[in-house]
């Protein structure tokens, strides 16, 4: 293995480690909220509000179609910011600081449709500031500082509609002339400008589409038109502007089409006023508020002298009696807005006049009982008389009005309902009592008047009790309002006869049993419980609260300092239409695991307030359907139970407002369909026990973690308020990279010393090798027990055939009468020559090397004496005896034979002079770790 195994391993293993750090796929954004919609998933819309943003950040999702930066520190709105996003269709930007908007900051925005820059800081509109906004219908730019709009500002928007440019420094008719010919305009609102004037003389105005103009809050002091600019126009304000305006249009025909003029809190002059009317004859709607002196002076009588009238509103006066007069020559009104007066009378005769009245608001004044007015307005539809004193009504009070449809009689003092004042409204359809001091309504709704009814509210009275039957005749009932927080007793049977009813709130003060039985159509049910003592009469019941409520699909149900030992496991029983429910301060820790057995088509289930402190995964089980899930506030410590709760369909989960601080990210595995997970306001930890968490929440590309980015942490102590997806998981990834050094250092460390070993000790290795070779081979010998058959085995080149033969075998074998082993002649044909080697070796006393030059080069030579060398190391017996019969040199020693050290330490022979025969061996025999070397040895020669 050589340097480019090593530095590809080493690439490897950085690869490795860095992906485990890699965090480029990101699904949460850093400062904004992709808002989780229930109904419309088609729509992403993008919360950015009030975040402290100094720019558009940068991760807005490119198909975002809703686009919140309200409230934020914007300062200008570069080229780049909203680059690609051709999708969205409404961008919000009110309440920033906005004084530079780049050109063509806008022009990848062709789908946009509502662009808001209100109360920002914009001076000057210019040229190409709108380019590419070529759907745009409502631009909002109320609350800015324009004060100049070049010619060809608005020229891109051929879609434009509306645009809105109140509470800006416009100064000048021509200021506004690029408005006022767009021709798809048709509303736009100048109020609260700086306008003087408002002239179509000189202008290049052509007739314009605007159906709508809003010139309130101006200092004008002449409106005047010479040409027919607004032949559509419908709808002029002049509200409050102050100043004595002269009035002069031309032709009674300009303004043929205008049918509603406010000129509400203004002060002209009376023949402004007539000029007024007399040139916009056509005129339905008039609003005269905040006039009261012009009021006292009869401006109402002449507006309906010239005027064809619908619609008169006068509101915000101090103005306390209708008299006779006030609408005597308003015959033609069908409605009358009448808010926020001070009337606390009105004659007997205040809507002689106006007979044909279908609709009259008498909100917000100081009536304390109902005239006899009323009863000359047999048209009535609808009656507004809400937030005023009324504590009495009286039989005759509603006698007339036979066609009221609507009656509000919301926030006043009323006591006592009596049947007979209902009595004549058999066309009543929505009736609102809410907010009074009702304690009885003495059989009322027993009365069979109110056929028509669909919509009634009584909450928040002093009710003492609901009697069984109390709303038998309400057979058309839609929908009951009976929330309170004051005492009261329902009767069993009290909702009995409300067949058509589906939506009831109400509140309950003791435990029913089957209280909402007789409710078949109910769809909607909220339920406050207030009781705080064990309401006693119940005991184990075998049917539940619910059970009847067979076609419920929404349920909210809130614990008011609620006793909850009455919230059993089949709290829910028969609720099995039941597809959204929520409750807060109802179920209690712990949960029946078989809460939700009942209603197996839940898909959003919100328990919130309720101290769950834990919750086992069994509860959710039957809850297959479970789209959201809300846990807020319930001091949730771990979130464990969601790994096995199997919430396959879940997709919003909020747990805000808990105690979580380390989070298994793997929970989050058995959460597969997850878009939507809110965490706010838990106590997490920013250590490394939440690195998981936290790469997760960064990295995954499903789930959104809302508002991730704002997260703090709670602990530890030293990291307090810091965010949490701030929190360096590199550090804890300190031990995976330390590893990683680790194991790469190793790794290069052994490459090193195995080219090392390679390089220096490769034999040291081969012979380590074979001698793990040769101990095998001895084992199995030994297990055989061969004995030693020969004194010594020769081993020779061919070469050195002559020495042996004449010289070395006739000494041993005929002299000394040695038994010697000779491969030519003791060697067994057919075996392989490598085990007859071995087995002469093995099965000799001493084996005798004749080195010489040829020897060295010899193959099997080396064999040999590799071999005898082994057997040296095997079994320390020293059997190798090195006979040099020739001076070699060392250099020549080389391969196998660098084993000198195996030399060096044994004994060998020297023959002292090559060729000299029959001169006997000396035996040189060095023990131990000689310094002599076998080829210093040989110096003598
Ligand atoms: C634009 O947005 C504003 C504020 O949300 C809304 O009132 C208005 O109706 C929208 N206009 C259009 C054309 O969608
Ligand atoms: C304006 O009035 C004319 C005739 O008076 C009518 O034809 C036209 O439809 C009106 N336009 C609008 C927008 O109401
Ligand atoms: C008003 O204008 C109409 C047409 O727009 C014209 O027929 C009529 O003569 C004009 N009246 C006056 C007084 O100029
Ligand atoms: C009456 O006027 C007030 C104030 O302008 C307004 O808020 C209210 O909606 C109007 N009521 C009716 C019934 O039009
Ligand atoms: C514009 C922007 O991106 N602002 C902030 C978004 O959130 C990150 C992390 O919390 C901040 O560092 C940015 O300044």
């Amino acid at each position: 293995m050589g340097a480019a195994g090593s530095s590809a391993l080493l690439l490897l293993s950085l690869l490795l480690c860095s992906f485990l750090l890699d965090f480029s796929l990101a699904f949460s954004l850093k400062n904004c909220t992709v808002v989780y919609l229930d109904a419309n998933a088609n729509d992403v819309d993008v919360d950015c509000s009030s975040r402290h943003l100094a720019v558009i950040p940068d991760d807005i999702p490119r198909n975002a179609r809703i686009l919140e930066l309200s409230e934020n520190g914007i300062m200008r709105i570069s080229k780049v910011d909203l680059r690609g996003l051709s999708k969205l269709e409404t961008l919000q930007l009110h309440s920033n600081v906005i004084s530079l908007m780049d050109d063509g900051a806008f022009i990848d925005l062709t789908e946009l449709v509502n662009l808001t820059i209100a109360n920002n800081e914009l001076t000057k509109l210019t040229d190409k500031m709108f380019q590419g906004l070529s759907g745009l219908i409502h631009l909002n730019l109320n609350i800015n500082q324009i004060f100049f709009i070049s010619a060809r500002a608005f020229e891109p928007l051929i879609s434009i509609r509306i645009i809105q440019l109140a509470a800006n420094q416009l100064q000048k008719i021509a200021n506004i002339i690029p408005a006022l010919t767009l021709k798809t305009l048709v509303s736009l609102d100048l109020s609260y400008n700086g306008l003087l004037s408002f002239q179509s003389d000189n202008e290049p105005l052509n007739a314009s589409n605007l159906m709508s103009l809003d010139l309130s809050l101006n200092p004008l002091t002449k409106f005047s038109l010479k040409k027919d600019i607004f032949p559509h126009l419908q709808d002029l304000s002049f509200e409050e502007c102050l100043e004595n305006m002269e009035w002069d249009v031309a032709n009674k025909t300009f303004l043929r089409n205008l049918t509603r003029l406010s000129i509400r809190g203004t002060n002209f002059s009376l023949s402004t006023y007539k000029a007024m009317f007399r040139t916009t004859g056509r005129l339905q709607e008039l609003d005269l508020s905040l006039m009261q002196t012009w009021i006292e002076d009869g401006l109402v009588d002449i507006a309906c002298q010239r005027l064809s009238l619908r619609t008169l509103v006068i509101t915000t006066t101090e103005i306390e009696s209708v008299d006779d007069v006030l609408l005597k020559s308003c015959s033609g009104l069908s409605e009358v807005n009448f808010t926020s007066n001070a009337f606390v009378r009105m004659s007997k005769h205040a809507f002689r006049s106006t007979k044909i009245l279908r609709i009259l608001s008498l909100k917000n004044n100081k009536l304390s009982k109902l005239s006899l007015a009323l009863q000359a307005l047999p048209m009535l539809e609808y009656l507004d008389l809400s937030e005023n004193i009324i504590s009495e009504l009286d039989c005759l009070d509603f006698r007339d009005l036979t066609r009221l449809k609507s009656l509000n009689l919301m926030s006043n003092r009323i006591s006592v309902l009596q049947g007979c004042v209902f009595e004549k409204l058999k066309d009543l359809e929505d009736l609102n009592i809410g907010e009074n001091e009702v304690i009885a309504f003495a059989g009322a709704f027993t009365l069979p008047y109110f056929g028509k009814l669909k919509l009634l509210n009584l909450h928040n009275n002093h009710l003492d009790e609901l009697q069984q039957g109390a709303f038998s005749s309400l057979s058309s009932l839609r929908d009951l309002d009976l929330g309170t927080d004051k005492d009261f007793a329902v009767e069993l049977g009290a909702f009995n006869g409300l067949d058509d009813l589906e939506s009831l709130t109400v509140s309950l003060f003791q435990y029913y049993r089957e209280l909402f039985s007789g409710l078949p159509s109910v769809k909607n049910l909220r339920v406050f419980f207030i009781f705080s003592t064990p309401p006693g009469t119940f005991q184990p019941y075998n049917i539940s609260l619910f059970s009847n409520l067979v076609n419920l699909t929404t349920l909210t149900v809130k614990g008011v300092e609620l006793y909850h030992d009455f919230i059993k496991a089949d709290v829910l029983s028969g609720l099995k239409s039941l597809e959204r429910l929520m409750t807060e301060n109802f179920f209690t820790n712990p949960l029946h695991p078989d809460t939700f057995k009942y209603t197996p088509r839940l898909r959003s289930l919100q328990i919130i307030y309720s101290n769950l402190l834990q919750l086992s995964p069994e509860v959710f089980w039957p809850l297959t359907n479970l789209e959201e899930l809300d846990l807020s506030n319930n001091n949730l410590r771990s979130l464990d139970f969601l790994a096995e709760a199997k919430l396959s369909a879940l997709k919003f989960l909020k747990l805000s407002e808990n105690e979580v601080s380390i989070i298994n990210e793997t929970i989050f595995q058995s959460l597969p369909a997850l878009t939507y997970l809110d965490l706010s306001e838990n106590l997490l930890t920013c250590e490394c026990s939440n690195s998981g968490f936290v790469r997760w929440a960064t990295s995954n590309n499903q789930t959104q973690v809302a508002n991730g980015y704002r997260y703090i942490c709670a602990f530890p102590v030293s990291q307090r308020g810091e965010r949490l997806l701030d929190f360096d998981v590199r550090s804890c990834w300190m031990d995976v990279s330390f590893l990683c050094f680790v194991s790469i250092a190793a790794l290069i460390l052994l490459v090193l010393l195995s080219s090392f070993i390679h390089h220096f000790l490769r034999f040291h290795l081969i012979y380590a090798y074979y001698l793990f070779l040769a101990f095998l081979y001895d084992n199995k010998r030994r297990k055989g027990d061969v004995g030693c058959q020969y004194d010594a085995f020769i081993s020779y080149n061919v070469c050195d055939e002559a020495w042996v033969y004449e010289v070395l075998v006739p000494e041993l074998e005929g002299q000394q009468g040695w038994k010697l082993c000779l491969h030519h002649r003791d060697f067994e044909p057919g075996r392989p020559i490598i085990q007859n080697i071995t087995d002469a070796i093995y099965s000799s006393r001493k084996t005798i090397c004749v080195i010489s030059r040829h020897y060295l080069q010899s193959e099997w030579c080396s064999r040999e004496i590799q071999t005898a060398s082994y057997r040296l190391f095997d079994e320390h017996r020293d059997v190798l005896i090195l006979l040099f019969v020739e001076d070699v040199p060392a250099h020549r020693l080389t391969a196998y034979h660098r084993m000198r050290s195996v030399v060096k330490r044994r004994s060998y022979l020297r023959q002292s002079r090559a060729g000299e025969t029959g001169r006997g061996q000396q035996r040189a025999v060095e023990e131990g770790w000689g310094q002599s070397r076998p080829v210093e040895g040989n110096r003598g020669q």
